[in-house]
């Protein structure tokens, strides 16, 4: 059970830490282990990853809510999950935070995959502290090790890390940490707070060269400091702190701390640090662009919203920040009455009477807001937060019974507003509904929802590239439609001549009768039988690029009509496109490749066995070291792009796309498109 807290005893200005980094770092680990030592939680493994689909995988797949009161002030925190599949629920939950909690694993091969997180961070200025988790499996190299990895870990960041602490080695672990500015040592107990000890003989000398190392950083922005430190004149413990907390508010350095979730080492050094160095909310709202009070000189309610929920009976809940002025139940909000207000601590939603700004909260059914809004009276706008993530993955879905496509529409409709990394799309030519997401992971996430949540089966599988065919020569062909059946029958004759056309010109239809050998009111019905007909070529697929001009007729006074000449119109296709010299075409992408430098070979590797062509590379905007590499791929080739370019570089390359033109495809590979068309049919 989770220990009941009375907020309102709380004096403090809710402050709200956001638990980013990649995959099983262990920031689930953390938030269960900072609820703990906060007195939150009686133990361990109660707020965390508590969904079906969360433990089925083991991993989050969507961010845990909680909150606690630490030395009377309130905090909430936000456990983000941290596959790359599932950034952007990081990237939403950022716009809640006053400070992002990085948590990242003691491994210099793993430090790479920081970089788009910590570069996010610093795009937008959001104040971070590292934290290196596991530090029980540090192991035999120990301190040493320290240094390697915060030489990784600054690679892949702007700013420059400050290590906080040094380790303390026994043996073969890591036994403790000394505080670099107040010098303490602090020897770690399991499960169980650290004690104070002596800072050991032989790491004095280190524990001063790093305590100088750290003054020097914060020297870099402080003249005065720059000027004590020539002076050898040593700063007061408590001018350090101001320095560091401003810097940090700044997000001009990046503290470093060390610990281990798992045995719950280094967490209130942590907590203590987050108390005293985190800015307050004014701080995050002044990034988003609130100010203070209204432009009437009012309070009133403003609110980001960093998720957006779907909960089984509640119906929408959107999880929001307050950041200026308070709210209650029944309040206007976005112009509607608030259905609810609640706080979240893990899958619990508890009911509060008033919030008020600094706390993070879920408000009850409010249409029209969505994830990313800012919703205060004088701006009511997205706020220019974080693009949603562009779509590199998609299945093919279809509800297993026929009788749940309705069911399956509203399904998807909610898992699109709970994700804006999910997108969907009807391909207008192959009839597909397509699931556009971010990888296997993530798309299996969502259809677990669907089954498990929403009660939906479907049928997934890897969607088709709309291929196309067209003709490479042309051919005058004669179709005659006759019928006698009883009564009326049926006549209609028609003389066309096909011709390709250029590439990408499309479909266009000519007529050349004299004489009223086809009647006027017949000749739309023609043109509609054409058109028919070059829905499925020879080839099974849509034909395009074709001229057809008709050329001649007959008719009958009595047997012909517009149903008879349509008719002969698609005979016309489906016999005249034979003798044309059909030809496949398949749909290429244009795509642009986003990896650091270091990867860009093996994306040209990566291209050339995927049938691709280099168009060329070139840095990419905005990212230091990074390449954009431009290509066009055929889209046979782009279904699994992702999982192979995430495989090939430490799981950090993107991809953008968008279709660009056809192109002819011959041998085998069509004949295998070919004979799969007609297999399928
Ligand atoms: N040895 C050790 N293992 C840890 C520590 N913290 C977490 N772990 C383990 O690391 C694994 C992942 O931990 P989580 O807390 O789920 O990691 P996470 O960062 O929340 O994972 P995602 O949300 O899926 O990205 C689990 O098996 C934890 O038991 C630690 O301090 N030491
Ligand atoms: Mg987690």
């Amino acid at each position: 059970m989770t220990k009941p807290q009375d907020q309102g005893a709380c004096r403090g200005v809710g402050r709200c830490a956001v638990l980013v980094g990649p995959y099983g770092s262990g920031k689930t680990a953390l938030l269960e282990a900072l609820l703990h030592a906060a007195g939150a939680t009686d133990r361990k493994g109660q707020v965390g990853d508590a969904s079906a689909e969360a433990k089925a995988r083991e991993m989050s797949v969507e961010p845990n809510f909680a909150h606690c009161s630490y030395l009377d002030e309130p905090w909430f925190f936000i456990d983000c999950p941290g596959s790359v599949e599932l950034a952007q629920d990081a990237q939403d939950a950022l716009i809640a935070a006053d400070v992002a909690l990085v948590v990242a694993e003691p491994d210099p091969e793993k430090a790479p995959a920081l970089m788009p997180l910590l570069k996010f961070l610093d795009d937008r200025q959001i104040p971070h502290m590292l934290f290196v988790n596991k530090t029980d499996k540090l192991g035999h190299a120990g301190a040493a090790r320290v240094r390697e990895l915060l030489a990784a870990f600054q690679a892949a960041s702007s700013r420059p890390l400050v290590l906080r602490q040094l380790p303390m080695r026994e043996g073969e672990t890591i036994a403790g940490a000394i505080d670099l500015v107040s010098e303490r040592a602090w020897h770690y107990n399991p499960h169980a707070a650290s004690n104070l000890v002596e800072i050991p003989a032989e790491l004095r000398q280190r524990e001063a060269e790093a305590r100088q190392e750290l003054l020097e950083s914060l020297a870099d922005f402080d003249d005065v400091l720059l000027e004590a430190l020539l002076e050898d004149r040593v700063p007061a413990n408590d001018e350090v702190y101001r320095h560091l907390s401003h810097n940090l508010a700044a997000d001009r350095i990046v503290p470093v701390f060390l610990g281990s979730a798992e045995n719950d080492n280094g967490i209130r050094r942590l907590l203590k640090a987050l108390r005293h160095e985190t800015p307050g909310p004014e701080a995050a709202a002044g990034r988003l662009g609130i100010a203070p009070k209204a432009p009437d000189g009012s309070e009133e309610t403003c609110v980001a919203v960093a998720r957006t929920l779907t909960l089984a009976h509640a119906g929408k809940l959107s999880v929001a920040r307050l950041f200026r002025g308070t709210v209650k139940e029944g309040d206007r909000l976005a112009g509607q009455r608030l259905a609810s207000l609640v706080r979240l601590q893990g899958g619990q939603a508890e009911k509060l009477s008033q919030a008020r700004a600094g706390d993070l909260v879920g408000l009850g059914k409010l249409e029209g807001v969505a994830t990313g809004m800012l919703v205060c009276p004088e701006s009511r706008a997205e706020a220019d937060w974080a693009e949603p993530q562009p779509p590199v993955y998609a299945l093919a879905i279809q509800p297993r019974e026929r009788s749940d496509e309705v069911k399956l529409s509203a399904a998807l409709a909610k898992l699109v507003e709970e994700d804006r990394a999910l997108s969907l799309e009807t391909d207008p030519d192959t009839g597909e509904t397509k699931l556009w997401g971010q990888g296997e992971v993530h798309l299996g996430i969502a259809l677990d929802k669907l089954a498990g949540r929403f009660n939906v089966q479907v049928d997934a599988q890897r969607p088709q590239p709309a291929y196309k065919e067209t003709i490479q020569g042309g051919v005058e062909h004669h179709a005659r439609h006759k019928r006698q059946t009883g009564g009326h029958g049926q006549f209609a004759d028609v003389k066309v001549s096909i011709a390709p056309q250029p590439r990408g010109d499309g479909f266009a239809f000519h007529d050349r009768i004299v004489g009223g050998a086809v009647p006027r009111q017949f000749i739309p019905a023609v043109e509609a039988g054409v058109r028919e007909g070059l829905q499925r070529g020879p080839l099974g697929f849509p034909v395009v690029d074709v001229a057809v001009t008709l050329t001649d007729g007959q008719f009958h006074s009595v047997d012909s009509s517009e149903m008879a000449f349509k008719t002969a119109g698609r005979m016309a296709m489906q016999d005249g496109l034979r003798d044309c010299q059909p030809v496949l075409l398949e749909p290429i992408h244009r795509v642009t490749i986003s990896v650091p430098n270091a990867f860009t070979s093996k994306v040209h590797g990566l291209l050339s066995s995927r049938r691709g062509q280099i168009l060329g590379f070139d840095a990419r905007p905005g990212w230091d070291g990074w390449d954009a590499v431009e290509a066009y791929l055929p889209a046979a080739e782009l279904g699994d792009l992702i999982l192979e370019l995430r495989s090939l570089t430490q799981g950090i390359g993107t991809f953008t796309h968008g279709f660009d033109h056809l192109s002819e495809l011959h041998g085998r590979l069509a004949e295998q498109v070919v004979a799969g068309r007609q297999a399928a049919q």
